[in-house]
């Protein structure tokens, strides 16, 4: 990718099963935006699952899947459901229009059109999806750390618990608790516990390897990463990464009856999504034994 292509204002799919109309409309936004195309309705929602293109232009009538069922199923799709869709179309009658809005398509766009009309009603609902998905990351992260929040973090345990069932994988988690956090904020103040839980927020991030990990904060000083497709062992090792991490930063907490340094507890969960089980329990589990490893001196973890 070239700085021209990052310059581009968004990425925009343009689907048709002509290769003319293709070009015209390749041409018109070229410009402004990153294109891509699809000559059919299937390789329309391959794309979109892959790249997720910010905008899909897409024809109505073409063999295969038409339009409308392409719409549907992006509607579907968890990783496309967010994508707007314009139809560009030769169909002029109100009843298509109607079905394509109904489909879930945000605005739609009749042959022969005005080039300089497409360009304005693209960069429109570009910049909606710029507010939506800026809204979004806004309701999923803690501001104060920039971590997921617990709103995300549930979210997503729920949908990779799904796709562990699918894929017969287990999924683990690591409930994570500052040590005496209480006395640190009595003893350096407010502002400093915020600083604190930024460091040590961002130690725990550096030990999530893998694109699929989420970490979030969970509760005041209380974290939790999830770690899907992750049995026991591994997870240990993250957890003794973070052990490490954290005692690595050398944060000064004097009245800490552990270290004189900040240091964390952890408890740590596995479980293989089945009948018997589900993502209560299993963060249930972990919850038991982060208290026991509280109970049983700080600064470590149990699994
Ligand atoms: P333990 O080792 O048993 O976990 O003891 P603790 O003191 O860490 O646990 P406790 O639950 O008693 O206290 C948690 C403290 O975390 C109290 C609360 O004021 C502080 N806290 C929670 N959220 C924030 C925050 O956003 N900023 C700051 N500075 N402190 C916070
Ligand atoms: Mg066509
Ligand atoms: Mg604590
Ligand atoms: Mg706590």
């Amino acid at each position: 990718m070239s700085w021209t292509d990052l310059a581009k204002n968004g990425r925009i799919l343009v689907v048709d099963d002509a290769m003319e109309n293709i070009q015209i409309l390749h041409h018109a936004l070229r410009e402004e935006h990153d294109v891509l195309f699809a000559l059919s309705g299937e390789k329309a929602l391959e794309i979109a699952n892959q790249q997720q293109p910010d905008l899909i232009l897409l024809d109505a009538v073409m063999p295969g899947m038409d339009g409308y069922e392409v719409c549907a199923a992006l509607r579907a799709s968890p990783r496309a459901r967010d994508i707007p869709v314009i139809f560009v179309t030769a169909l002029t009658h109100p009843e298509d229009e109607t079905r394509a809005l109904e489909a879930g398509a945000v605005d739609f766009i009749s042959k022969p059109f005005n080039v300089a009309v497409v360009r304005a009603r693209v960069r429109t609902q570009l910049t909606v999806k710029r507010q939506a998905d800026a809204m979004r990351e806004l309701t999923l992260t803690d501001a104060l750390t920039g971590v997921a929040n617990r709103r995300s973090f549930n979210e997503t345990i729920d949908s990779e618990w799904r796709r562990c069932m699918r894929a017969h994988v287990s999924l683990s988690v690591i409930l994570m608790d500052i040590d005496h956090f209480k006395l640190y904020n009595d003893a350096y103040g407010h502002q400093a516990g915020d600083a604190c839980l930024q460091q040590v927020s961002a130690a725990m991030k550096r030990c999530a390897m893998r694109p699929s990990d989420l970490l979030a904060r969970y509760g005041g000083e209380e974290f939790v990463l999830l770690l899907p497709q992750e049995e026991q062992e591994g997870a240990e090792r993250v957890a003794r990464r973070i052990l490490d991490e954290v005692s690595a930063l050398h944060i000064e907490h004097r009245s800490s009856s552990v270290s004189h340094h900040v240091t964390v507890s952890m408890g740590s969960a596995s479980m293989k999504p089945g009948p018997e089980s589900s993502p209560e329990l299993l963060i249930r589990s972990a919850d038991t034994l982060l208290y026991q490893a509280k109970a049983s001196g700080r600064n470590r973890y149990l699994a």
